[in-house]
């Protein structure tokens, strides 16, 4: 306004935003839990729409730029903790990162019953009954399941549940047969299982009136 009381019909503008509200970072999707393989993906989106970059970081390593999906690679077997941190156009970052922990677990679990040992008797008398034992041992590092032990022979089958026998454990089982034939042959001990392999051991025997 001039002295004449004119008023400037332009009156001067300067348009500008303040933009202090920081971001937020969401996870999408990506592991957690254990998972048995050595990478990761993850993916992530900063809200509002005006993120400008997200940065990750894993473990102690730093916060880099990175765009979804994110895969981390050659991870060692234990926990990990991955951070995604958005940041808008004016620099303002989440400063609470959106935070997912996770292990990694490579190691195979598998069940053996590799091993088998028999032990009883190599005479009896035809009709008697004459008793083995057998030790059934799970070499694997995961329990073996379903285990059972199968005796065949000369007039001899039978079968016994054995069930579980944990890892690196021995399970001894005593069996009884019936010895009905006369004649010297093999007795077969087969340990089957649902997840640990089957193996067989033959034992002589001779038997006689
Ligand atoms: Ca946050």
């Amino acid at each position: 306004m001039d002295i004449a009381g004119n008023i400037d019909p332009t009156p001067a503008i300067r348009t500008f935003t303040i933009d202090t509200g920081p971001p937020e970072t969401l996870i999408d999707s990506g592991p957690s839990g254990t998972i048995n393989v050595s990478s990761a993906t993850f993916s992530f989106h900063g809200t509002p729409g005006d993120t400008a970059k997200v940065q990750c970081r894993i473990d102690s390593g730093p916060f880099v730029d990175c765009v979804s999906s994110q895969t981390f690679a050659g991870l060692v077997d234990g926990s990990h903790t991955v951070k995604f941190r958005a940041e808008d156009a004016a620099g303002n970052q989440d400063p609470t990162p959106a935070t997912r922990t996770f292990t990694v677990d490579t190691t195979v679990y598998k069940a053996s019953v590799k091993t088998v040992r028999v032990s009883g008797p190599a005479k009896a008398r035809k009709g008697k009954k004459v008793t083995y034992k057998v030790k059934i041992t799970n070499v694997g590092n995961a329990t073996a399941t379903g285990v059972k032990l199968k005796v065949k022979g000369r007039g001899i089958n039978s079968s016994t549940s054995v069930g579980t026998i944990s890892a690196g454990k021995t399970s001894t089982v005593g069996v009884k047969v019936k010895c009905k034939k006369q004649g010297e042959f093999k007795i077969t001990f087969n340990v089957t299982s649902k997840n640990a392999g089957s193996t067989a051991v033959e034992k002589a025997i001779k038997v006689t009136k």
